[in-house]
């Protein structure tokens, strides 16, 4: 990512920020269930690009929050994020063996642990977004804003989100879905997530309807196909080493991707076209949309 307005020092303290949060949230002393705690944390903590919490500070500060609001909802994403790649790895799903570089959840400890990882991530990324159970102090979170985040992400994992998308990639392995279902399960399937993220730090901020969150909707649905896009393209024409799983994977699966459907070259022109789209939606933001811009370039550029 280039650091041409600062943006990789913003994102390096984003991530450190989310880091600590993380480990907060995974902290426990709970003898019995031990081994699901360290799973937990193994499949969690020190990997992955933290880009659904940098989403969430990112629209956050656009839309004037301080970080300490958006804290809650940087964790609960990524701690959603973490499940939907545990549950996608287990060998009902994608049954793969790498994941950030090191061996997925499910081979360093078992299938068993591995489900109740993502549904104790999931339950976890909930308890967090919901807040401490008591009123709100000053500079907190109302609880009306809280209960609204709590709808957008419910709405981005369920059927018509990512478990939805999930579902039509597992029944669209091997067959034909052509472009317009294609585009379908990735909005569902990856791109919920993404745009939830995006419109969580908008309502930490107090901005939950008007034109600054319609553009946000806008960017995040955008920026969700571009990113998805992107990685059907890193999955033929990336590095197995500095994705930290492995390539060529759909292709043997025989899934439907925008490469195998559209070309390598029509897919990257269209990860690019999304890219200019969201980055256009962000008008409404003015010069406060600057990082979500660069954001929207590094979603295009990454190689990993
Ligand atoms: C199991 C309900 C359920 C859903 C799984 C999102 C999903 C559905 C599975 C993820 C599998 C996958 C590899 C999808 C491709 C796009 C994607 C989400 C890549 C991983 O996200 P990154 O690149 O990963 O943000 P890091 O490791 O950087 O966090």
């Amino acid at each position: 990512m280039s650091d041409a307005h600062g943006l990789d020092a913003r994102l390096a303290q984003w991530r450190a920020r989310c880091e600590r949060m993380l480990e907060r949230c995974l902290a426990s002393d709970d003898e019995p269930t031990r081994r699901l705690s360290e799973a937990m944390r193994y499949s969690t903590l020190g990997g992955g690009k933290r880009l659904r919490p940098i989403l969430v500070y990112c629209a956050g500060e656009a839309c004037g929050a301080a970080p300490e609001v958006l804290d809650d909802a940087a964790a609960a994403v990524e701690l959603i994020h973490v499940y939907s790649l545990v549950h996608d790895d287990l060998p009902a799903m994608d049954n793969d063996d790498l994941r950030r570089g090191r061996p997925t959840c499910h081979r360093a400890y078992d299938e068993g642990t591995a489900v109740l990882v993502g549904d104790a991530l999931q339950a976890l990324a909930f308890e967090v977004l919901a807040g401490p159970g008591r009123d709100p102090g000053p500079g907190d979170l109302g609880a009306a804003q809280r209960l609204q985040q709590l709808r957008v992400l419910a709405c981005s994992i369920g059927t018509l989100g990512m478990a939805g998308g999930q579902a039509i990639d597992l029944a669209a392995a091997g067959g034909q879905i052509g472009a317009a279902g294609l585009e379908i399960m990735h909005r569902r399937k990856t791109g919920a997530l993404i745009q939830a993220s995006v419109l969580l730090g908008a309502i930490g901020a107090g901005v939950d309807s008007g034109a600054q969150y319609t553009a946000l909707e806008r960017y995040g649905t955008e920026l969700g196909l571009a990113f998805q896009i992107h990685d059907d393209v890193l999955d033929v024409a990336g590095d197995t080493t500095l994705l930290g799983k492995q390539t060529g994977a759909d292709a043997a699966r025989g899934k439907p991707t925008y490469p195998s459907l559209h070309g390598l070259a029509e897919a990257s022109r269209l990860a690019i076209a999304h890219r200019d789209a969201a980055i256009a939606a962000l008008a409404p933001l003015g010069d406060r949309a600057q990082l979500l811009t660069q954001l929207a370039h590094y979603v295009v550029n990454r190689s990993h």
